[in-house]
């Protein structure tokens, strides 16, 4: 890729027009207010490696990758990944030296618990996140702890996993080891990331672990579980630790933003939100699955000749139960689609029940993601609607990035940050919506699930013939470093952070 010496010569690179830099007419909209705290996160079997160090169970990614290894991209696995199991010191240094306030986390449940239930505690795997935990609060980083981010012991799936009732019991088990030995340090929890995700993908299409082709209604089982298990843990927190430990308990949703395809038609957008975004928040925010979603899927499931609804029911002590066990929203947000009410939809799983089709604008721009566009706009659209429908609540906005093939002068990350942090900031500033943290996805590239290490979302490359696995900063790393360092949104440029 061409180096360009000026931010004006950049230009052409990033194709970020002087009009799309100027949209912002008022200039205090750049200053990264007090309450606004800026991260970068990785999970635990993205980034650890050391899949089989110590005393560590096997979990349902080690079996996926090791018995089907075809199902990932390039045929990789999470082995080694970054080796982030030992060289998390360094991890550390990287996000001190681009000044970021927190640095997003998750824990693998079968490196803490080897059996997957707590009668056996491994002291090793405990060690480990102590010593990270405890080289971010040396380093004054908050750390955010995601406690389940798509690993759980093998063992458990092998009992049905998140189709299992039983579950809910066992993630207990775990949220309460995870709040035992960790709450005192950790002031931010997330019970589980992205449950849309995984329950869709690893449960109903069966494209990522377990591997499980289970359609929609294993999907909405597994999610039907894990959002009783988030508001059990919830409650143990609030029962045992709070009054002590005083931090905050949420869960992460994946909140996509669905347009209408035609001005008119806003029911489209609703519905698209209602089964993907509602489908967990409308639980936890208003109580209940949304009516939109219990209808069509009712309406759908009795057309295909079932006798029951295929999305399950919560009794009214549930309801009750899963309602207000949230202390922020926290929410991934990458892109947006164009949505349409068609009579026969052919869309993915989840909006096949809602009779709404997605596509993409072509004038948008395409990232190393195919599914992935740069979409400033539909970011401020879903942070208003999250403040309009479930009553301002703060954000936590837990994941954000964006993709290349290992482009280390990768101006359009970049531009993909800069636009989407002035997204927000108009949001903050203009319509007062209440957001607490951004969180930059991700640290360094990693192992992308089924996509493997064919797309990274790293601020940090990783030298991956090297068994080092030695991080090489790209220049969107130097760009948060001055953009911390100002705590100002700058325009994009071109210096390179040298170690
Ligand atoms: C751990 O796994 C690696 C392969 O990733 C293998 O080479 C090594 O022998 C294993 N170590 C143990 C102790 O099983
Ligand atoms: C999934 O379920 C729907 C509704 O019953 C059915 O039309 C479809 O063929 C099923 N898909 C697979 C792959 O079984
Ligand atoms: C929206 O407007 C278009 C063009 O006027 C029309 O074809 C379409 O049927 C309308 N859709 C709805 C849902 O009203
Ligand atoms: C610019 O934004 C700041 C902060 O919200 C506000 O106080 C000020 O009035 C705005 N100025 C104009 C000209 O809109
Ligand atoms: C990556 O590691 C290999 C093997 O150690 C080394 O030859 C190569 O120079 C490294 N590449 C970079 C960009 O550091
Ligand atoms: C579809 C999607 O958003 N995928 C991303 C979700 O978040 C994980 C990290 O948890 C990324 O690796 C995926 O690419």
């Amino acid at each position: 890729m061409r180096k360009c010496l000026t931010y004006v010569l950049c230009l052409s690179v990033v194709t970020l027009s002087y009009s799309e830099v100027q949209a912002t007419k008022n200039d205090s909209y750049f200053v990264i207010p007090e309450g606004l705290k800026i991260g970068v996160g990785t999970s635990s079997y993205q980034v650890e490696g050391g899949w089989n160090a110590s005393d560590k169970g096997e979990n349902v990614w080690d079996r996926l990758v090791h018995s089907k290894p075809w199902m990932i991209l390039d045929e990789t696995d999470g082995d080694l990944a970054a080796d982030s199991y030992n060289k998390y010191k360094e991890d550390v240094h990287w996000v001190k030296r681009m000044k970021f306030d927190h640095y997003r986390i998750s824990l693998s449940w079968a490196r803490i618990l080897p059996t997957g239930l707590s009668n056996s505690v491994s002291r090793e795997g405990l060690r480990y996140y102590h010593n990270l935990i405890d080289e971010l609060l040396a380093n004054n980083i908050e750390p955010l702890v995601t406690i389940y981010h798509w690993d759980h012991p093998q063992v458990l799936e092998d009992m049905g996993g998140w189709t299992n009732h039983m579950m809910v019991k066992f993630y207990l088990e775990y949220a309460n080891v995870v709040f035992r030995e960790f709450g005192d340090k950790v002031k931010v929890f997330t019970t589980l990331n992205e449950l849309q995700l995984f329950c869709l993908s690893g449960y109903g299409i069966g494209e990522i672990a377990p591997g499980k082709p289970l359609n929609i209604t294993g999907a909405y089982l597994c999610g039907h579980n894990a959002l009783k298990a988030h508001a059990e843990a919830y409650h143990l927190y609030n029962r045992e630790y709070r009054s002590k430990q005083n931090g905050r308990v949420g869960i992460v949703s994946h909140c996509a933003s669905y347009l209408p395809k035609t001005p008119n038609d806003t029911l489209a957008a609703e519905i698209a939100f209602e089964f993907s975004c509602g489908w967990i928040s409308h639980p936890i925010y208003i109580g209940d699955y949304p009516k939109l979603m219990k209808d069509k899927v009712a309406q759908f499931s009795k057309d295909a000749g079932f006798t029951e609804s295929q999305l399950p029911v919560f009794s009214p002590a549930e309801i009750a139960r899963i309602k207000g066990t949230s202390d922020y929203f926290g929410m991934n947000h990458y892109t947006s689609f164009l949505v349409e009410q068609v009579p026969d939809s052919e869309s993915n799983l989840l909006l096949r029940d809602s009779g709404i089709k997605q596509s993409y604008d072509p004038s948008w721009e395409i990232t190393g993601m195919d599914w992935l566009n740069i979409v400033p706009h539909g970011f401020g659209y879903m942070l208003r609607k999250i403040k309009a429908k479930y009553n301002n609540p703060p954000v936590y906005v837990t994941e954000n990035g964006s993709a290349d093939n290992q482009i280390m002068d990768d101006h359009q990350r970049i531009k993909y940050h800069f636009l989407y942090l002035r997204e927000l900031l108009s949001a903050v500033y203009r319509d007062n919506c209440n957001v607490q943290k951004y969180t930059a996805w991700s640290l360094v590239d990693c192992f992308e699930w089924s996509t493997g290490y064919a797309a990274g979302f790293g601020l940090l490359a990783l030298n991956m013939s090297s068994p080092a696995r030695e991080r090489i900063p790209k220049l969107s790393a130097s760009w948060f470093e001055t953009v911390m360092g100002t705590r100002k949104l700058q325009p994009p440029f071109n210096s390179t952070l040298q170690k």
